[in-house]
């Protein structure tokens, strides 16, 4: 198990389309490993394979407080249960520092394979259905700052463009 790097805003690598996981197998399940270790080493509540540079269909979520209910989802598919929207104020270990409202379906249903490869569906709503609909979006190649004014997307491009010259 391994501890990732983790891309951040503005890189373009986060815009990559991630390819759907042709069969589950113990490279999967390596992949799966490793995301939560660098999740739970970040702190984070959810990690998509994208933000380690692997772009195929994997994420991994914990949103307990204990850190006790791992959720894995390959090949996540989506349905909204009802138009609703709710707000949330989300933030990205891609885009660290920052917090926006993100306003998203509040229940959804999601259908996606285990890490023993095994279909399952669920119900959701709350924090984890905003947070798997965050980490579909960064399998799509999409970002929560991309739901907010160009003007603060702009803003936080440059602070943290700024943050990744003095580190590098
Ligand atoms: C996505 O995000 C999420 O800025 C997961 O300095 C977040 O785990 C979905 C984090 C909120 C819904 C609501 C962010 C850690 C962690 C930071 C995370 C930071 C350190 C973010
Ligand atoms: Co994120």
């Amino acid at each position: 198990m391994a501890v990732l790097d983790i891309l951040e805003f503005p890189d373009p690598r986060l815009r990559t389309r991630a390819e759907p996981v042709a069969a589950v197998t113990d490279a999967t399940r390596a992949l799966v490993d490793d995301l939560f270790e660098t999740m739970y080493a970040a702190p984070g509540i959810g990690l998509a394979a994208t933000q380690v540079n692997v772009h195929q269909r994997v994420l991994v979520i914990d949103v307990s407080q204990d850190r006790s209910e791992p959720l894995v989802f390959i090949n996540p598919e989506v349905t909204v249960l009802n138009p609703e929207l709710g707000e949330y104020d989300e933030g990205c270990l891609s885009v660290p520092g920052f917090y926006e409202t993100v306003q998203r379906p509040r229940r959804i249903s999601v259908t996606a394979l285990d890490r023993n490869g095994d279909a399952f569906s669920r119900e959701l709503d709350g924090l984890l259905a905003v947070c798997l609909q965050h980490e579909i979006d960064h399998l799509d190649g999409k970002l929560f700052v991309d739901y907010i004014s160009p003007v603060k997307r702009q803003r936080i491009r440059k602070k943290l463009q700024k943050e990744q010259r003095r580190q590098a």
